[in-house]
């Protein structure tokens, strides 16, 4: 696999990461934790951010408010207010949990949360999460690279993509009872996209386990794609030959397809891409090609037409 490095003006000078660390720390021990009638889990990281190492791949934006990261959310399988699942995620089961990884694999396994939690140190990474409904955040996550998670299984070669399966706890998901998506929700990415150094698997933010509402106990983030390929509560990854079917393709194929890569020049049928409100903010910005990482994945697609690979 090949990969370009971050430019020079990527990578984040030390003393604004110590600067920035100061922030976080700040941020994530404030006491106004309450958020839509949900209070966040107890850390269960020993020293939650400070454990963790720096990333060349963080943005030097200013993260969004913890308030709204976790309080302004889509996670259909609670409701598809932004505010439902700050209200109703503390349902959601999180312990035990397993994730099990099969399909074209040599070594199918199941693995238990921490057990997962102790393949890799974990790294902050600020990525911009950009929501093809037009709105964008700058997230401090915390992970590490989801090709350490995907090795597990030992891929075999005829193995091309990857699905994701998110939990279905249907007494514990109010949103499951609606048609909206065909549950379990399912996403997909091909395999050398899912084996990209940005593509993260996600177990904590700001410095702290994720809120359920945020995908606990883990998800991914894909951070050049838009925000519904990133699947939250995962339970189950399959390697398979051919692109899978996600839901989102499945409800409306006119309006999603399976690369869904960050475009501002291929519009959405009802939301035009070109610009985007980052939360927290009023005036526009323009939509980055690739939310940004053009410089790591446009390799990933040269010589494909993106207005019909959307
Ligand atoms: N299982 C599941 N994963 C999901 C979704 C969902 O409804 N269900 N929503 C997606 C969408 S549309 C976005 S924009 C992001 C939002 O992630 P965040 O709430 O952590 O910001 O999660 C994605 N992952
Ligand atoms: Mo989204």
């Amino acid at each position: 696999m090949r990969i370009t490095p971050p430019r020079p003006s990527e990578i984040t000078p030390p003393e604004h990461y110590a600067r920035r660390r100061e922030f976080l720390r700040r941020a994530a021990l404030a006491p106004a934790l309450m958020l839509g009638g949900t209070v966040l889990p107890a850390p269960s990281f020993a020293a939650p951010g400070d454990g963790a190492r720096a990333s060349p791949y963080s943005s030097d934006e200013t993260p969004t408010p913890l308030k709204h990261v976790a309080g302004y959310n889509n996670f259909y399988e609670f409701g598809t207010g932004k505010e439902d699942p700050a209200r109703h995620a503390h349902r959601l089961v999180v312990r035990p949990w397993q994730l099990r990884i099969d399909g074209l694999v040599k070594k199918p396994v199941t693995l238990d949360i921490d057990a997962i939690r102790k393949l890799a140190p974990l790294e902050e990474r600020i990525y911009r999460l950009r929501c093809v409904e037009g709105w964008s955040m700058v997230i401090p996550w915390l992970g590490f690279p989801l090709d350490v998670l995907l090795r597990q299984a030992e891929p075999l070669g005829g193995a091309k993509y990857v699905e994701f399966v998110s939990a279905l706890q249907p007494e514990n998901m109010p949103g499951t009872g609606s048609r909206v998506l065909n549950w379990p929700y399912r996403e997909g990415l091909r395999l050398d996209e899912a084996r990209h150094p940005l593509a993260l698997l996600v177990l904590g933010l700001y410095g702290e386990v994720l809120p359920n509402q945020n995908g606990a106990p883990l998800r991914i983030a894909v951070p050049w794609k838009y925000g519904f390929k990133s699947a939250k509560s995962i339970v189950a990854i399959r390697f398979v030959e051919h692109a899978p079917l996600s839901s989102w393709m499945e409800a409306n194929p006119r309006e999603y397809g399976f690369y869904s890569n960050v475009n501002p020049e291929v519009d959405h049928p009802r939301w035009s891409q070109a610009t985007e409100r980052r939360i927290g903010e009023f005036r526009k910005r323009r939509t980055l090609m690739f939310n940004g990482y053009g410089a790591q994945v446009a390799s990933l697609y040269a010589g494909m037409d993106l207005r019909r690979h959307y």
